[in-house]
């Protein structure tokens, strides 16, 4: 993906890269990262640990390293999903997109924000600092911005697309929208799942809330599970 996008801004000087392949460039480098700290955790502590080259392993290196992956890599399905809003929902529903430049604000700080907070998995853990688990923190609030702008700009294309065919007053207009079109409904449900999913990121993210959380019921999903065995 990184490969091509340069291609394509040498072969087309001076244009846009369409927001598809912004967006798909920014999950292509948004992997290559999120990987790398799980991957760094199996090649040197877990398969040398499992041969029986080392005794033990450090396990609060080990829980950072799996944090390091943990966060970012739930964004690998999120940018797709978020393309999808961008891209497809508005032309069937009509449309234009609303802003382009705020699809484009919202993949880059998904990128910039999402990839270094994984440590909101790790608020009980003493190795990790305060201050640290602080940036920690406020990086995780700052990720609900871009999904705050995708649900509002998507609603504003919608809004659009049924206002340009006579849809009218404050919420007529969406009992006009095209319900039948299965890319319309799935992405307007999903929508509704993302405020309580992105409710969820606010409860992670917040200190005392996460301590209510974290660590029991959410255990294995937050791989707490995984580096207590020993
Ligand atoms: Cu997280």
């Amino acid at each position: 993906m990184v490969v091509m996008f340069t291609q394509w801004k040498k072969a087309n000087p001076g244009q846009t890269v369409p927001l598809v392949m912004f967006a798909t460039t920014a999950n292509a480098l948004l992997w290559l990262w999120t990987s790398a700290g799980v991957a760094v955790e199996v090649l040197f502590q877990l398969i040398p640990w499992a041969l029986g080259w080392m005794d033990t392993i450090d396990i609060g290196l080990s829980r950072t390293l799996f944090a390091w992956t943990l966060h970012p890599i739930v964004y690998f399905w999120l940018i797709p999903a978020y393309t999808a809003f961008y891209v497809f929902v508005p032309k069937q529903a009509g449309s234009y997109l609303f802003s382009e430049e705020a699809a484009r604000m919202a993949f880059i700080v998904l990128v910039v924000f999402s990839l270094p907070i994984g440590m909101h998995h790790l608020y009980m853990d003493p190795e990790q600092a305060k201050g640290w688990k602080l940036l920690h923190g406020l990086g995780t609030f700052i990720v609900a911005l871009p999904t705050l702008v995708t649900g509002f700009t998507v609603i504003a294309s919608l809004e659009i697309a049924r206002r340009l065919r006579g849809g009218k007053g404050l919420f007529g207009w969406i009992g006009s929208l095209p319900w039948g079109n299965p890319m319309v409904l799935s992405v307007i449900l999903s929508l509704i799942m993302l405020i309580f999913g992105g409710f969820g990121g606010i409860v992670n993210a917040t200190y005392a809330m996460n301590a209510m959380i974290h660590n029991n019921s959410s255990l294995a999903a937050s791989g707490s599970y995984f580096v207590h065995i020993p």
